[in-house]
C-alpha cells in the first residue's frame, strides 16, 4: 500500500497542553510521525509519498466536512492570535472562556472580537495547543487524507495517509483532542463522491472518534463506528455512549462499543468482530479506519492493555472485510512503539489483503 505523508507536520509542534490545572509537556508530539516512518523504511509497505492534489480539490474537500467558518477561522488564527500581543509569537493559544451553547444560552451567532474568546467557540478543550504552522500542517494533512483516498478509488486495496495533527476529534466547526481537520471524514466523504455509495468508518483509536460521529451522525450513507475507552471515566467524556445510534436519516447509522478501561485484547477483538459485522450487513463498500494506537499497554495516557503482536492480528481481520481501505494516523503516545505498532498492523492486513 502507499503511504501518503505530511512534510509539513513539523510545524505543528505544541509546547504545553493544560491539563488538572497544570501546563504539561504536549504528548502529541513529532516524534511519533518520525518512528512510523522509520519503521516504514525498515519494512516498507510500498511507496511513501507526499500528496499531489490540486488546491482547488483540497479546499473543496475540507469544505465537504467542515464550516467555512470555521475554516476561515483556523487559516487566520495565528495572525490574529500574534495581533492581539507581539509576545503572542512565542506562546501557543490554548481557549479559555467556552461559550457553552447547549445549556447556558450563551450565543454563538454573534461572535466576539476578542481572538482569545473567540477561540473558546471552536474549541472544546484547552489541551490542543493552536501554534504558528498548525494551520498549514492540518491543511497538508487533509491532503494527505484525500491522496489516500484518491489512490483507493483508483483501485488500490489501501492507503494510509500518515499524517499529525491527527484528525477524529475535529468536528464540523471544532477542534479538540489535539485535532484540527477531521482527516478520516474527509477520506470517507472524498470517498462517496468519488461512486462508493456507502462508506464505513471504523475507529479503532483508545478515544471515541467524537468529531467523526458528529459529522455523519444525521447520514445514512457513512456508516460511524467507534470502538474506544467508556466515556464515563475516559476522554472525551462527553460523547461516545453505546445509546448515540444516529440520527434523522442517519438513525441507526452510527454505532460505539465503549469498553471499560483495563479491557484486555480478547475483548477487544470481539468487539471489532462485531464493528465489522455492522459494516458487512450495511453493505459497505469501502472502509475508512481511523488507527489510533494508544490501545497499546504502555500508552501513557489511556487505558487498554493490547501488546504490540496485537496489532499483527487486528491488521489481518481488517483485511478479512475485504474491503477497499483507507487508514488514517490518530493517537497513540508510546512513542518508542508507535512506529512498530503501525507498522505491524498495516503488515499484518497487507499480507492478508
Ligand atoms: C487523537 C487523540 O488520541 N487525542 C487524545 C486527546 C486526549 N487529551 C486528553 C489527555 C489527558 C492527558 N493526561 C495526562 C496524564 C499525565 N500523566
Ligand atoms: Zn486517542
Amino acid at each position: 500500500m502507499k503511504t501518503f505523508h505530511n512534510p509539513d507536520h513539523l510545524l505543528h509542534a505544541g509546547r504545553q497542553e493544560m491539563f488538572r490545572g497544570r501546563m504539561v509537556d504536549c504528548h502529541e508530539v513529532p516524534a511519533r510521525l518520525d518512528f512510523v516512518m522509520q519503521a516504514l523504511e525498515q519494512r516498507p509497505l510500498g511507496d511513501r509519498l507526499v500528496p499531489a492534489v490540486l488546491d482547488a480539490d483540497l479546499d473543496a474537500a475540507l469544505a465537504s466536512v467542515h464550516s467555512g467558518r470555521y475554516l476561515d477561522f483556523l487559516k487566520g488564527a495565528w495572525a490574529e492570535w500574534v495581533a492581539m500581543d507581539p509576545f503572542n509569537a512565542d506562546r501557543d493559544a490554548l481557549p479559555s472562556i467556552w461559550p457553552m451553547p447547549n445549556r447556558h444560552g450563551f450565543r454563538t451567532d454573534v461572535l466576539p472580537e476578542n481572538f482569545a474568546a473567540r477561540l473558546g467557540a471552536f474549541a472544546f478543550d484547552s489541551g490542543s495547543p493552536l501554534t504558528r504552522g498548525t494551520w498549514a500542517a492540518a491543511r497538508m494533512g487533509a491532503a494527505c487524507a484525500l491522496a489516500a483516498a484518491q489512490s483507493v478509488a483508483a483501485g488500490a486495496r489501501s492507503a494510509f495517509a500518515l499524517t499529525r495533527p491527527p484528525g477524529h476529534h475535529a468536528g464540523p466547526d471544532f477542534f479538540g483532542g489535539y485535532c484540527f481537520i477531521n482527516n478520516a471524514a474527509i477520506a470517507a466523504q472524498a470517498l462517496r463522491s468519488r461512486g462508493f455509495e456507502r462508506v464505513a468508518v471504523l475507529d479503532i483509536d483508545y478515544h471515541h472518534g467524537n468529531g467523526t460521529q458528529t459529522i455523519f451522525y444525521e447520514r445514512p450513507d457513512v456508516l460511524t463506528v467507534s470502538i474506544h475507552g467508556d466515556p464515563l471515566t475516559e476522554y472525551p467524556f462527553y460523547l461516545g455512549h453505546a445509546d448515540e445510534r444516529g440520527a434523522d436519516f442517519g438513525e441507526g447509522f452510527n454505532l460505539n462499543l465503549p469498553l471499560a478501561r483495563g479491557t484486555g485484547f480478547m475483548p477487544w477483538i470481539k468487539a471489532l468482530d462485531q464493528a465489522l459485522d455492522a459494516a458487512h450487513t450495511f453493505k459497505a463498500q469501502a472502509l475508512v479506519v481511523p488507527m489510533g494506537l494508544d490501545t497499546f499497554e504502555g500508552d501513557p495516557i489511556s487505558g487498554f492493555t493490547l501488546k504490540s503482536g496485537d496489532y499483527t492480528t487486528i491488521g489481518r481481520r481488517l483485511a478479512d472485510a475485504d474491503l477497499p481501505t483507507v487508514f488514517t494516523f490518530e493517537g497513540g503516545y508510546a512513542v518508542n512503539e508507535v512506529g512498530t505498532n503501525a507498522v505491524n498492523l498495516l503488515q499484518g492486513f497487507q499480507m492478508a489483503a
